[in-house]
């Protein structure tokens, strides 16, 4: 392996035992060596990896460092630091929207390290704002189909066995405004509609077995207490296999924009099942057809039929870093960073490409990888500092691999002005020689 020349050593000195320059002092150097030799001669040979990003010098004692710190309060709600006003979610900038109740805010997904969506930027969908319920006089029915009604007040419900389980969410609408130009210039707003964490809630299972399914029952109503009414069909066979009644997220009761105080889950389906502020659950025999199951959240299909209840989420994988809107320093080491995820189990594999999709090098995914989650992945990339075009492609665990966005629209019989849910193309960001990243759609 050659260093850059400013990193050359007098090789009659010993190895030091940290390295000054060629890797971060917090890593172990030789793991870097060793890798970058396995990838040297690659677009992506991470040999002169961390060159001039860390040198030795001493520090001159910080003004935080004299003076008196801030005390701790009583008691509060702790906050970011007042430097980290970027990292907030926002509303869409391409699809315009003259007021805002029924619209949506993006997840700021360039900022988020780690699978966990904080609380206060998980991205917002709703149909009519958002409502303030009281916990202590909310109510959930169960009617229909059951051998006998039951009525739950929150207090009650929380006295149930609860699970705690790590899933993504993912709106059906994400990246909807992107199929035939790339409209958006963020990640943040072309795969912001999507959050993972901690859900934590009563199984369905638990409380339809309590009412007592009657014979025949297959489906499910699931409404909201909005002034939207939002309702939705389900199977019986999911609410049975992992649905939850969701209370809390991310270690504390749900944000009143996310549901306060209950909302449906369905890992793994499209966004717009889980039914915010739910109040009531109906057992039938067959779906209801709502306007979300007809009007909206159906998909074009090559034939001119549109096709209904499509709600498991296809596998679908973006880079983070570098993303739209970012400028890169120079040539050198960057780390491509992303999340990559499936509604019908795990991620099994992540490749990635500089080259716009001719060469591909598997990525590695980073622990936990769990089902239905949103999984990191991390290619170290050694920048020439010449034009790239850099995408990812996940396989999930049942095999299925992300497609272009040129075979998802064929698939889908998109024409140039649908507004067409369930876009799970390969994404591309362009890096131009003056190291700016760009939303490109790639051929
Ligand atoms: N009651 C109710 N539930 C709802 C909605 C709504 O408008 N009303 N929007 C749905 C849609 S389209 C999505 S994508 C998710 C968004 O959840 P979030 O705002 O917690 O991210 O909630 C779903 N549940
Ligand atoms: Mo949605």
């Amino acid at each position: 392996m050659t260093l850059p020349s400013n990193l050359k050593r007098d090789p009659t000195l010993p190895e030091p035992a940290t390295s000054t320059a060629a890797a971060p002092a917090s890593l172990p150097r030789r793991h870097f060596l060793h890798k970058g030799a396995a990838m040297a001669g690659s677009a992506f040979a991470a040999g002169t990896m961390g060159a001039g990003l860390a040198r030795g010098e001493s520090l001159a004692i910080p003004e935080a460092g004299k003076a008196m710190g801030r005390p701790i309060p009583a008691k509060e709600y702790g906050m970011p630091s007042k430097f980290e006003k970027d990292y907030v979610r926002v509303r869409t900038n391409v699809f315009v929207n003259r007021q805002n109740h029924s619209d949506w805010s993006f997840t700021p997904l360039q900022y988020q390290q780690g699978i966990v969506t904080p609380n206060g930027v998980i991205y917002e969908r709703h149909h009519n704002g958002t409502p303030d319920i009281d916990p202590d006089t909310h109510k959930l029915v169960i009617h229909g189909m059951v051998k006998q009604p039951l009525v739950f007040t929150m207090s009650d419900l929380m006295r149930y066995p609860s699970v705690s389980k790590f899933y993504f969410m993912e709106c059906s609408g994400n990246g909807l405004t992107d199929w035939t130009k790339p409209a958006s210039t963020t990640v943040q707003q072309t795969h912001g509609l999507l959050s993972c964490g901690q859900w934590v809630g009563v199984p369905f299972s638990t409380l339809l077995d309590e009412a007592g399914l009657a014979p025949g029952a297959k489906w499910l109503l699931v409404e909201g207490a909005d002034g939207a009414g939002h309702t939705r069909s389900i199977p019986l066979n999911k609410a049975m296999s992992d649905g939850l009644l969701v209370y809390a997220l991310n270690g504390e009761m749900l944000r009143p924009e996310n549901g306060y105080p209950l909302r449906a889950f369905f890992p793994g389906w499209e966004g717009n099942v889980n039914v915010k502020w739910l109040r009531r659950i109906k057992v039938g025999d067959q779906p209801w057809h709502f306007r979300s199951e007809t009007a909206r959240y159906t998909d074009p299909m090559p034939d001119g039929k549109w096709r209904q209840f499509s709600m498991e989420m296809d596998a679908k994988s973006v880079i983070t870093n570098p993303s739209g809107g970012q400028k890169l320093a120079g040539a050198g080491f960057y780390e491509i960073r992303g999340f990559a995820w499936s509604g019908r189990g795990k991620v099994a594999k992540v490749d990635v490409s500089v080259d716009g999709g001719k060469n591909w090098r598997e990525a590695a995914l980073e622990e936990p990888v769990l089902d239905k989650c949103l999984t990191t992945f991390r290619v170290p990339w050694n920048w020439d500092g010449r034009l790239a075009v850099l995408q990812s492609r996940v396989m999930d665990s049942t095999g299925y691999v992300q497609p272009t966005i040129q075979e998802i629209g064929v698939a889908r019989g998109i024409h140039p002005y649908a507004f067409v849910q369930h876009h799970n193309g390969i994404q591309s960001w362009a890096v131009t020689e003056r190291g700016e990243v760009s939303n490109v759609i790639a051929s």
